[in-house]
């Protein structure tokens, strides 16, 4: 039987303090009348920024809750994969997304940031992310990301219209139908996060004032909001500009509170936002 809302298999970690991942996901599909159905990879007292988190590996997990639900004859309409704990999750997470062949398969391969990989992440892990993003339909790795999936130096911070281009382009050509890279500089000083749909061969920018403060999460956040977004109907710059609207509403109330970045964004002040569902044009092409 079809499903009556859009109903989303998120797999992520669950981290208790620093608004990342699940606790950011389930929120903001929530709001935008999008179901989550978690697969947690791992829980974590905290997220990895915070020194000497408690980690609970969830590799094991994974594959029963799949067997359960295919037992169920569940279905999902999207995939959605995330933090991941170990190698073997590639493996568990290919599985999940070939179980659902209908569903929207959006790998966001969280790795890294500002220029370094996340502390957790192996040499290994990050070299077989290139696996999932093979399969995917939806990309949407930040500047770090995107050039640790190229074999390009992750520290580079300031990138012209054609390279953005040249990035998607070649992202694209791993397998995803849509890439977005978040968080990029472009070389007139402007900040934007930018997309390429393949199929129909555009390129298109979203551009948001800058904070001088980076939180936790955000890309998180951002991609869950692109998601909700496309399964609601949204073309890609519009849903991109959903997204960039979001995060900036979100980054700047929690700016001016001065909180640690590590907490991530004050979502829980902006959430009505989503539900409002405003119109937008601000995209423009790249
Ligand atoms: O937001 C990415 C992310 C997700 N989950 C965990 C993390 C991070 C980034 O630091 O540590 C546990």
């Amino acid at each position: 039987m079809k499903n009556v809302l859009n109903k989303v298999a998120a797999i992520h970690d669950l981290s208790g303090i620093g608004r990342c991942s699940l606790t950011v996901i389930i929120p903001i599909l929530s709001a935008m009348g999008i179901q989550v159905c978690p697969v947690p990879t791992a829980v974590l007292s905290a997220h990895t920024g915070f020194a000497d988190s408690e980690i609970k590996d969830l590799t094991d997990y994974i594959p029963r809750a799949l067997g359960h639900y295919k037992r169920l004859g569940e279905d999902f309409d999207c995939v959605y994969s995330g933090f991941l704990a170990s190698n073997e999750q590639i493996d568990h997470c290919l599985d999940f997304f070939a179980s659902f062949p209908h569903a929207l398969k959006v790998v966001d391969p969280v790795m890294g940031d500002n220029g370094k990989p996340y502390r957790t992440y192996t040499k290994e892990l990050c070299s077989r992310m290139g696996e999932l993003v093979a399969i995917a339909d939806i990309i949407t790795p930040n500047t770090t990301e995107a050039a640790m999936l190229l074999g390009e130096n992750p520290l580079q911070t300031v990138f012209t219209a054609q390279q953005a281009k040249s990035f998607l382009a070649r992202l694209a050509e791993k397998g995803p139908k849509t890439v977005v890279i978040t968080s990029v500089e472009l070389a007139d000083g402007t900040r934007c996060n930018v997309g390429f749909d393949k199929e129909r061969s555009s390129f298109w920018k979203v551009p948001y004032q800058y904070v001088p403060a980076s939180y936790n999460g955000t890309g998180d956040a951002f991609a869950s909001v692109l998601i909700g977004a496309i399964l609601k109907g949204d073309s890609l710059p519009i849903a991109m500009n959903r997204a960039t609207g979001f995060l900036e509403l979100a980054v700047k109330t929690t700016y001016s509170y001065s909180s640690d970045p590590r907490c991530g964004v004050m979502l829980e002040t902006c959430l009505s936002w989503l539900i409002q569902n405003p119109t937008l044009c601000a995209y423009q092409p790249l």
